[in-house]
């Protein structure tokens, strides 16, 4: 592979970092599990309009090819080389009483963790052999799951396209044929070895082998944050005592993705802000001190409808996972108070 045409206005951090000199260091080096650079930033070449544009096979990526993703997770995350990842899933910890008890503003909460097994490949390099084995241990793991948390995995393969589309617009399942995903090779032998497990009220949930290999994720209506928190606290060390995720003492929860390294947490809320959406200046300078990222309603790269956002939080890794939490709280309570001043 010669060095790729990264048009000027290509904003992503891949085109940011993707120096002559990096790639020249980088183009021939492989992982254990034959993973290339080439792979690594297939994405975001076919994907010029990426933010990142770039997804690790295995968790030797990240040090193999270290002058790339480390310049890429610096910039995102703030965190250095040096620094050290630390874990707190202390519910006890987190300060977060409803922001909105009156259910005015927020729709619903929901907080994810994405989680991979330890000793094989991230989805981008993983064979089809290696997923199917995964998905079988995940399973397992989540039979011994009780009370709230038990539920029942569907499998996509054999679930009829009406249900998919139900649990996707239902804000449940993950979608299928994401451009940046399929050209990460995530989506390769679809739908095999791909599933969602739930409870009876779909407020716990575990994807199965999408962007990550675990996505465990508890929600409900409302904005009872810290119950969300604590559910979902509860089921990951259920699972961990049945499945070894991937972890390293730098980076936290190894991820495909490096945005999601650390806590591999995303903590949002579905909330209705219609007048501060009228002036997106003001609105972006209180995400920006929040530390929150903005989406659509239909998860990310969607749009807003009706005046309801997604609002989570952007950082992960070099924070603790109640400090994420903390971070959109604290982000919630301050856009509620600017969408109650502009109401008056
Ligand atoms: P991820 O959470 O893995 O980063 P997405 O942004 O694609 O991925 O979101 C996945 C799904 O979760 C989408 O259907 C999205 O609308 C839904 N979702 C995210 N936050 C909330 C929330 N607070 N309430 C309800 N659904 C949500
Ligand atoms: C991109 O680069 O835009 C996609 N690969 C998704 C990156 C992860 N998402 C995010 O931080 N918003």
């Amino acid at each position: 592979m010669n060095y790729p045409n990264l048009p000027e206005d290509c904003t992503s951090l891949l085109c940011k970092y993707l120096t002559k000199e990096v790639f020249e260091e980088l183009k021939d080096k492989k992982t254990t599990n034959g993973f290339t650079l080439e792979q690594a930033i297939n994405s975001g070449l076919v994907n010029l309009d990426s933010g990142i544009g770039v997804y690790a096979g295995d968790e030797e990526s990240y040090s193999l090819f270290a002058p790339l993703f480390d310049a890429i997770i610096e910039d995102y995350h703030g965190f250095g080389r040096e620094d050290k990842h630390q874990s707190n899933l202390n519910p006890d910890d987190l300060n977060a009483p409803n922001p909105d008890p009156n259910g005015e503003f927020i729709v619903s909460t929901r907080i994810r963790v994405g989680r991979n097994v330890a000793h094989f490949p991230l989805g981008p390099a993983i064979s089809k052999e290696q997923r199917d084995l995964v998905e079988s241990s995940i399973v397992e793991a989540l039979k011994s799951l009780s009370g709230e948390l038990e539920g029942r995995y569907y499998p996509l393969l054999g679930m009829s396209k009406e249900v998919q589309e139900e649990l996707i617009k239902d804000h449940f399942l993950f979608k299928e044929g994401d451009r940046f995903l399929d050209a990460a090779g995530l989506n390769r032998d679809w739908s095999e070895g791909r599933g969602i497990y739930h409870n009876k009220e779909k407020t716990f949930l575990v994807w199965v082998n999408e962007e990550d290999q675990l996505r465990i994720i508890s929600m409900q209506k409302g904005g009872d944050i810290t119950e969300v928190f604590n559910r979902l606290v509860t089921a990951v060390k259920a699972i961990e005592t049945k499945v070894a995720f991937s972890y390293s003492e730098h980076l936290g929860y190894i991820s495909s993705c490096p945005t999601n390294l650390g806590t591999a947490m995303r903590a949002s809320v579905h909330i209705a802000l219609p007048n501060l959406a009228k002036d997106m200046e003001a609105f972006k300078a209180i995400t920006d001190k929040y530390y929150l990222q903005i989406r659509g309603i239909h998860g990310e790269h969607s749009q807003s409808e009706g005046g309801v956002y997604d609002i989570s939080n952007r950082r992960r890794l070099g924070i603790t996972e109640v400090q994420a939490v903390q971070d959109m709280y604290d982000g919630v309570v301050a856009l509620i108070k600017a969408e109650k001043e502009l109401t008056k």
